[in-house]
């Protein structure tokens, strides 16, 4: 079979709170991760705690030199990672930009030209400025637009020569799951009101729409998406009451890229909120505003699919941000996670039917405990198979979708490229990389960086453009 497209975008991807630490250096202020004592996505503390290992990350901010040198050593075409606003505005509604915040980017960005590898940034992955959460209660607030407005204007101006790819939001709709992660608001989730919730995501849609629009004006050169969490979601059976179940599931997630592809609110979103009483307050312009900028490209993360019943007792026992039920035909990863390749041939599938925009994968990946051994020349690895087989499993499934189903995939960065802290459960032992950071849960470690197993397999998948990829299935 042919490969992958010329120019297809390979790659690795990360998140600022998630590497950088360096958290109160160079003038940055508190992000809303920065209280999070370690655990599992909260409650959060009055200031930052020592056992929080976000504060550190792996140092990305220090040692990014050393890992980007690494990244092209795998020969990165890509390389996602995000900007934390609150570098850049340490309050998140400060008049004027933290110079310094903004010229460790100039330099990050630098390092990416030397080895001819463009950057896909995130403007927001779950990072906002903890003063806008405390103050305005997060994206409850219609302020928080222009705040974000200012902020991503700033990165536009300050980077157009050096940044090509934006994603305005990292997984937009884990607001709905996650509403302090994804929309910084205080209010706990079994006390935030569907109205509530509901007028913050429309605040966020907003945003992105006009994001688009300045990212066109200012860089007409570049390309800008948005990301949402994507996974499928089967009926646990034919029957019809599970397949409807499972499509009211999917259309929960379906709704946040429905907005963002088509520009505007669909028919059955429409419907349940008169059902449940929600009236979104719509400013004059808002509809236009969504209509005229949609993304030019839907960027996904995927990791698992889904599985619903009507009837059936949930299991609760996927260890992400959504529940459901076991599928019988499944495995999962050690955190619970069902293991799917297929999967994500169906989902490129499922979003280019529905949107006929390009796609970009821009998260993928296992989770998994590593053990560091001596690699016999000096130094040390990782025997990672179990990652290099997910990994091939699924993008041979990404292969298939080029070439059989004529799906215009841009690009493939796989998440934590380099291992980092766990978004869900604030865990250095769920890693996710080619390279091996020497940092433990209970924050001791060299953080001396390792070439695993999988660096040496990613190196030639890249470099042979996916035809050393092996078809298992
Ligand atoms: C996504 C987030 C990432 C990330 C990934 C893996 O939801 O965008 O930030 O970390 O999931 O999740 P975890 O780190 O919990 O394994």
């Amino acid at each position: 079979m042919s490969c992958f497209p010329d120019g297809f975008l390979w790659g690795g991807a990360t998140a600022a709170n998630q590497c950088e630490g360096g958290f109160d250096e160079g003038g940055k202020g508190l992000s809303i991760q920065d209280v999070f004592p370690k655990g599992v996505m909260g409650p959060i503390t009055s200031a930052p705690t020592k056992d929080n290992l976000k504060l550190v990350g792996i140092d990305f901010y220090h040692r990014y030199k050393d890992d980007i040198r690494m990244l092209s050593e795998m020969g990165f075409k890509v390389f996602r990672l995000s900007v934390a606003w609150s570098r850049i505005f340490p309050n998140g509604d400060d008049i004027a930009p933290n110079e310094e915040g903004l010229r460790f980017y100039d330099d990050v960005f630098d390092e990416c030209a030397k080895y001819n590898i463009q950057p896909l940034v995130t403007l927001s992955h779950y990072e906002t400025p903890l003063n806008l959460a405390k103050k305005y209660n997060g994206w409850c607030d219609r302020r928080l637009v222009n705040f974000y407005l200012n902020y991503v204007r700033t990165v536009f101006t300050r980077y157009k020569d050096k940044v090509k790819y934006y994603l305005t939001f990292n997984e937009i709709n884990a607001i709905q799951y996650l509403p302090y992660v994804g929309g910084a608001i205080l209010t706990p989730r079994d006390k935030l009101s569907e109205q509530d919730l509901y007028q913050a995501m429309h605040h966020q849609f907003i945003a992105n729409a006009l994001a688009v629009k300045f990212c066109r004006e200012i860089v007409p050169d570049a390309k800008i998406g948005c990301m949402v969490f994507a996974a499928p979601t089967y009926p646990l059976t034919p029957n019809p009451d599970d397949v409807f179940e499972a499509m009211n599931k999917q259309r929960s997630n379906m709704f946040f890229s429905d907005v963002l592809c088509r520009g505007e609110y669909p028919a059955y979103a429409r419907a349940y909120m008169k059902r449940n009483n929600i009236s979104l307050n719509f400013q004059d312009g808002d509809e236009k505003i969504l209509k005229d900028n949609t993304i030019d490209f839907l960027a996904f993360s995927y990791y698992m699919s889904l599985c619903e019943s009507a009837s059936e007792k949930k299991d609760g026992s996927l260890g992400n941000i959504i529940g459901g039920c076991h599928n019988p035909y499944l495995s999962k990863s050690e955190w619970g996670w069902e293991i799917d390749p297929v999967g994500l041939r169906y989902t490129l599938n499922t979003l280019y039917d529905r949107y006929e925009k390009p796609l970009f994968i821009v998260e993928n990946g296992l989770g998994a405990e590593d053990c560091l051994i001596d690699d016999n020349n000096g130094s040390k690895t990782v025997n990672d198979d179990y990652r290099i087989k997910y990994l091939n499993d699924h993008l041979s499934e990404v292969k298939k979708a080029i070439n059989y189903d004529n799906i215009p995939v841009i690009g493939y960065t796989s998440w934590g490229c380099i291992d980092l802290v766990s978004a869900s459960t604030s865990e250095m032992k769920k890693r996710y990389g080619f390279i091996y950071v020497d940092r433990n849960d209970d924050g001791t470690g060299t953080l001396e960086r390792y070439r695993k197993k999988s660096f040496y397999w990613y190196r030639d998948v890249i470099k042979s453009n996916g035809e050393s990829l092996i078809d298992n299935n």
